[in-house]
C-alpha cells in the first residue's frame, strides 16, 4: 500500500471519502485548479451551469495559451469570454503572451504537499515541485473549482529510482523517453510514477517537471517528485520561498513497484513517428534528411532548455535546409534569455522565434512540409496533429534538437560535438527568477466580482441538455478503429478546429474528421433513424489529451456507448461524464464479432449497471451474443444513469435546495 511514499502522503492528507488501496474509489479534495483557452471555455460554461457564486478552491487560474491565432473574430470573443468569467468568479487569468500554463504554473504556483487539478493532460507537469497534479476533463475541473471532491481510482505507486549521474548530452527528457521505451503508451494507466534515488539531485526543478510532463504519455495519472532543498532553492528564487514545505518519502517508504534507471548508462533517444514511445537510440537513425526543427512545448521550453540550446548554437549556423523554430514556455524564460543575451544566439544562428504559447505543438502554425520530417522537443508526434497529415515527426531533446538543425540531418549530439568542438554546458539556476507577472490578472474582491457581466460573443454556445440512459439501447456499429486510438483522433485539433471549442454544435461536425470522413454523416444518419450510436475500439481507447470535446461532441451526435478492449483514464471519466457507457469486452478477441452498420441490442442496461451484472449486448445482424464488463464505481454509474455529470450535480442541488 505504498505508506511513507511523497504521493501517499499527499493523498492521506486530502482524502475525503474511500480507501487508498490500489483500484479503488477514492475522492480527494482539490486545492488549486488550472484551465487553458482550449478546454476553458467549455469548462466554464459548465462552471456557470453549476450555479455557484465564486470558486472554492485556494487557487483556480484560467491560461490563455493554446489557440492565440485570431483569425477572426471567434478565438477574441472566447478570450474575452474567460477574462470576464475570471473577473466574475474570483479566477486568476493569465493573458496571452504569458506563456504556456503549465511551464507557468510551476514558476509561480505550484506548490508542494498541495493538489492540482487541470483540464489539460499535462497537469502533471507541476509534481515537479512536489504536487500531486492531475489532468482531468473540463467538467470534472469545473466541478472542483465549485467544491466538489475529485474521484479517481487509487492508483499504484511506481517508483522510479534513478541511481547515478547523466553523461554529457543526456537529459531529463532522454530519461522519459527510456521509461517510455520500456512501458509504451499505456504502460502507467491506473499508476503514480515517484522518483527517487541519488539520480534525482542531478535534476533541477525545470527538468524535473520535464519527466513529470511527458509521464502523460504513459498514460499515467500523474508523477512526482520530492520537495528538497533544490525545489526550495527554485522556489526562493521565484520569490517563493514561503511555499516551500520539505516532502521525502519516509527511509523505509515502500512502492508498490520499483523500476530503476542508471543514469550512467543513458544515451540521447528518439521518438519515431507516430508515437512517443516509439523510441530507439539516436545514433541508431542518424543520416535521416530534416526539414524543420522546432524547440518548445510545455515538455521542453523552459529557462534551462532555451539557455542550453542557446549557448549549443553559439557561432553555429542553422543547416541551410532546415527551417528552426524556438518558441519560449513563459515570459519569464524569454525574459531570462533576453536579459542574459542568449536570445542573440538563437537570431544569430538564423532561428525563427516563435510566440511563447502551445503553437506547433498543437498544429497552431508552423506546420511541416508534405511528407516532411520535423524533429520537436515536444511530448506528442501522433500522426496528423502538426496539421501536415504526411509529416513524420520526431521527439528529443531540445539538444539533440540543436544538433539535427546544425546538421540538417538527424544526429547524436555527441558526434556533432565531436565534429564541432561543442562543450556541454552545466546551466546554472538564477538566485532570482525575473517573475515577469504583468501578464497576469488578479482575481476581483467578492463584493466586485459580483457586479462583473459574463462577456458572450456570437461563437459561444450553450451547453445542449442530455437525457437519462434509457433501459434498453437499440444501436448500430457507427465506426470500428484499432488500438491506441488517441483524442486527436476522435476531435482534432489545429487552426481549423480549435477555434470552436466553445460551440459543440459546430465542433461536432468534425468529430473523427481525418479518420473517417463520413463519420459524421453516419451516425446522424443512425440517430435520425431512431438508433443509438456505438464505437467500437481497440486497447487504450482515447489516450492522449484531456479534450472532453472528444466525448461532449459524440455523445452529442448520438453516441451512447463504446465498446473498447481497454480505455485511457481521462477519456474514460470525460464518457462517463458526457452519459456514454464506457464498456469493455470480457473477452478481447470478441473485437472481431463487430462490423460497422451491425445493429445491436443491449437489454436491460440500465439494470445491469445498477446490479453490477456484465452486460449481454446481442449483435442482432451476426446473431451472436457478446459479454462486456465494465471498470465504473458506484458513483460513475449513478452519473451515467442520470445522463452525465451535469445533471448529477444539478439533480444534488435542487435535493439539497429542497431539503
Ligand atoms: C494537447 O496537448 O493535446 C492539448 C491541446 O494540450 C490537450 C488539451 C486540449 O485538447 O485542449 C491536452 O493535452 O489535454
Ligand atoms: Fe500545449 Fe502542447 Fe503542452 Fe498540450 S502538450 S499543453 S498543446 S504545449
Amino acid at each position: 500500500m505504498a505508506k511513507g511514499t511523497v504521493a501517499y502522503k499527499i493523498i492521506r492528507q486530502h482524502l475525503v471519502s474511500g480507501k487508498m488501496n490500489p483500484g479503488e474509489e477514492i475522492a480527494i479534495r482539490i486545492d488549486q485548479t488550472l484551465t487553458q483557452d482550449a478546454t476553458g471555455t467549455m469548462a466554464y460554461l459548465e462552471l456557470e451551469a453549476m450555479g455557484i457564486d465564486r470558486v472554492k478552491t485556494e487557487l483556480s487560474v484560467s491560461y490563455i495559451d493554446h489557440n492565440m491565432l485570431q483569425t477572426d473574430f471567434r478565438n477574441p470573443d472566447d478570450h474575452k469570454y474567460l477574462m470576464s468569467v475570471a473577473k466574475r468568479f474570483g479566477i486568476w487569468l493569465s493573458k496571452p503572451g504569458n506563456g504556456i500554463c503549465h511551464q507557468i504554473h510551476v514558476e509561480r504556483f505550484a506548490k508542494p504537499g498541495k493538489t492540482l487539478l487541470g483540464s489539460d493532460s499535462h497537469t502533471p507537469t507541476s509534481g515537479g515541485v512536489g504536487m500531486i497534479a492531475i489532468g482531468a476533463g473540463g467538467l470534472d475541473v469545473a466541478a472542483a473549482m465549485a467544491g466538489e471532491p475529485f474521484y479517481l481510482k487509487m492508483p499504484k505507486i511506481v517508483g522510479v529510482k534513478l541511481t547515478g549521474k547523466m553523461p554529457d548530452w543526456v537529459t531529463a527528457k532522454d530519461i522519459i523517453l527510456e521509461l517510455l521505451r520500456r512501458l509504451t503508451v499505456k504502460g502507467g494507466v491506473g499508476k503514480i510514477f515517484e522518483y527517487f534515488g541519488d539520480g534525482v539531485k542531478e535534476l533541477t526543478v525545470p527538468e524535473r517537471s520535464t519527466i513529470t510532463n511527458m509521464g502523460a504519455e504513459l498514460g499515467a495519472t500523474t508523477s512526482v517528485f520530492p520537495s528538497d532543498e533544490i525545489t526550495r532553492a527554485y522556489l526562493k528564487a521565484q520569490g517563493r520561498e514561503q511555499d516551500w514545505i520539505e516532502l521525502l518519502p519516509d527511509p523505509d517508504a515502500e512502492y508498490d513497484e520499483v523500476i530503476e534507471i542508471d543514469l550512467n548508462q543513458l544515451e540521447p533517444l528518439i521518438a519515431q513517428p507516430h508515437s512517443p514511445d516509439n523510441v530507439v537510440p539516436v545514433r541508431e537513425i542518424e543520416g535521416v534528411k530534416v526539414d524543420q526543427v522546432v524547440i518548445g512545448s510545455c515538455t521542453n521550453s523552459s529557462f534551462v532548455d532555451l539557455t542550453r540550446s542557446a549557448k549549443l548554437l553559439e557561432g553555429q549556423k542553422v543547416h541551410p535546409d532546415v527551417v528552426f523554430a524556438v518558441a519560449p514556455g513563459s515570459k519569464q524564460a524569454l525574459e531570462l534569455i533576453t536579459e542574459n543575451g542568449e536570445l542573440l544566439n538563437f537570431l544569430k544562428a538564423g532561428a525563427r522565434i516563435l510566440e511563447t504559447a502551445c503553437g506547433p505543438c498543437i498544429g497552431m502554425g508552423y506546420a511541416p512540409p508534405s511528407g516532411g520530417v520535423s524533429v520537436r522537443s515536444f511530448n506528442r508526434n501522433f500522426e496528423g496533429r502538426s496539421g501536415t497529415p504526411d509529416a513524420k515527426v520526431y521527439l528529443a531533446s531540445p539538444e539533440t534538437c540543436v544538433a539535427c538543425a546544425i546538421a540538417g540531418e538527424v544526429i547524436d549530439p555527441r558526434r556533432l560535438a565531436q565534429k564541432t568542438g561543442a562543450k556541454w554546458i552545466k546551466v546554472d539556476m538564477p538566485e532570482r527568477f525575473p517573475y515577469g507577472d504583468e501578464a497576469f490578472i488578479e482575481p476581483l474582491p467578492p463584493e466586485e466580482a459580483k457586479g462583473v457581466g459574463i462577456y458572450r460573443g456570437p461563437n459561444i454556445k450553450p451547453l445542449p441538455p442530455f437525457d437519462e440512459l434509457p433501459s434498453d439501447l437499440e444501436a448500430k456499429v457507427a465506426l470500428v478503429v484499432g488500438d491506441n486510438i488517441t483524442t486527436d483522433h476522435i476531435m482534432p485539433a489545429g487552426a481549423k478546429i480549435l477555434p470552436l471549442r466553445s460551440n459543440i454544435y459546430a465542433i461536432s461536425e468534425y468529430v473523427y474528421h481525418y479518420v473517417d470522413p463520413d463519420f459524421v454523416k453516419r451516425i446522424k444518419s443512425i440517430a435520425d433513424a431512431g438508433y443509438a450510436g456505438v464505437i467500437v475500439g481497440g486497447e487504450n481507447y482515447g489516450q492522449g489529451s484531456s479534450r472532453e470535446h472528444a466525448a461532449l461532441a459524440p455523445r452529442f451526435l448520438g453516441v451512447r456507448a463504446v465498446i473498447a478492449k481497454s480505455f485511457a483514464r481521462i477519456h474514460h471519466a470525460n464518457l462517463v461524464n458526457f452519459g456514454i457507457v464506457p464498456l469493455e469486452l470480457k473477452n478481447p478477441s470478441d473485437y472481431e464479432r463487430f462490423s460497422l452498420g451491425d445493429e445491436l441490442i443491449i437489454s436491460d442496461l440500465r439494470e445491469a449497471l445498477q446490479e453490477g451484472r456484465e452486460v449481454k449486448v446481442l449483435n442482432k445482424t451476426t446473431g451472436e451474443e457478446i459479454l462486456c464488463r465494465y471498470n465504473l464505481t458506484p458513483y460513475q454509474i449513478e452519473v451515467l444513469l442520470g445522463g452525465g455529470r451535469l445533471n448529477y450535480i444539478k439533480n444534488k442541488q435542487r435535493e439539497s435546495a429542497l431539503s
